[in-house]
């Protein structure tokens, strides 16, 4: 075990297992979010930062939990109209993957499309690109595979195709566009169109607006594993930034706000209690929250008049029996 200094400040010291790659200006932007986040009121904390080693895994069970429909829903579509899909979109096309992961669903589509040309998967994590990438290039042998690892919330440029396309198309699954608050999907989307280009599509997976109950109880599950998923956060803050959050004194709760259509999450402190992180000390009172996440549910409308403003025309929309979830196509106009 190598004992390495914690980048920001003389003060504490960080254990880190010796193979660890430590990015450092990764964790300085992770730093100063968490102080942002935590002097801000009410308090909040970024949901992209779930996503750690653990995070990864807890969210992969998640996936699978009989109360969480979201990604069996979104796969079930998949199956069944994948064919339907495929003909919208068309021969020879060039396929833009954001945050796809492990490229379950990707490799669904793909397998239907007549023809693809190039694949390009984007994602921040390098070991997921990686494997994936590896297994696609077996899979499918006449495709360009191009992967480019970025975080999409940030500018990033688009490699070369050795291969020409008819067009180009994202596909952004997961309802992940639920993170994002309308105003920022909006501009977000407006970015996708300048990506997809004239001529150029979008294929997203939208959770729809439906019974609170429903919603409520796929992000406070039975077994508990989402509020392991909420509270990994202060685990990762306490891991990275050398903070000292107890967790048996928080929990996790989260609410669907119908007026707003999103689900609201949040670690809710169990008494008065002070967390101290490097040379920052923070105050929390009973019963107060930090808010981790908004998960937005759209209608179809609601969510086709949104891309419509970044500049997207509705094709079309497939969803299963009970219209759970959605996924659309769009078209830059
Ligand atoms: C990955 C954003 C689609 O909002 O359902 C799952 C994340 N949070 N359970 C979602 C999540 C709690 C998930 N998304």
């Amino acid at each position: 075990m190598a004992i390495h200094r914690d980048p920001f400040g003389a003060r504490s010291f960080l254990k880190l297992p010796s193979d660890a790659v430590v990015d450092l200006a990764a964790r300085r932007a992770f730093y100063d979010d968490v102080i942002a986040g935590l002097a801000s009121s009410p308090r909040t904390l970024p949901c992209k930062y779930f996503y750690d080693e653990r995070g990864a895994e807890l969210f992969q069970q998640i996936t699978e939990l009989p109360e969480y429909y979201i990604t069996r829903t979104e796969i079930g579509i998949l199956r069944v109209h994948g064919a339907e899909m495929a003909a919208a979109l068309g021969p020879g096309i060039e396929l833009i993957g954001l945050g796809t992961g492990a490229g379950t669903k990707t490799r669904i589509l793909l397998e239907e499309l007549e023809d693809p040309r190039v694949y390009v998967p984007i994602d921040i994590s390098k070991e997921q690109l990686e494997n994936s990438s590896a297994r696609f290039r077996k899979m499918f042998p006449k495709l360009d595979i191009l992967p480019v690892c970025a975080d999409y919330h940030e500018p990033f440029e688009l490699p070369l195709p050795r291969k020409l396309s008819t067009r180009s198309v994202v596909y952004f699954p997961g309802s992940t566009i639920g993170n994002f608050e309308p105003d920022t999907a909006t501009a977000f989307l407006q970015r996708i169109v300048d990506l997809a280009g004239d001529g150029g599509g979008l294929l997203i997976g939208v959770d729809l607006q439906k019974d609170r109950q429903i919603i409520e109880s796929a992000y406070n599950d039975s077994a508990g594993v989402t509020a392991m998923f909420n509270l990994n956060l202060l685990a990762r803050i306490n891991r990275e930034l050398s903070a000292n959050f107890d967790l048996t004194n928080w929990r996790h709760d989260a609410v669907y706000n119908e007026r707003d259509g999103r689900i609201e999450m949040y670690l809710v402190s169990a008494r008065d209690q002070g967390v101290r992180m490097q040379d920052r000390q923070f105050e929390f009172a009973r019963g107060e929250k930090i808010l981790t996440e908004h998960s937005y549910k759209h209608t179809p409308e609601g969510f086709a008049m949104l891309a419509r403003k970044a500049g997207f025309e509705f094709r079309k929309l497939w969803t299963d029996d009970q219209r759970l979830f959605g996924v659309f196509y769009f078209e830059v106009l």
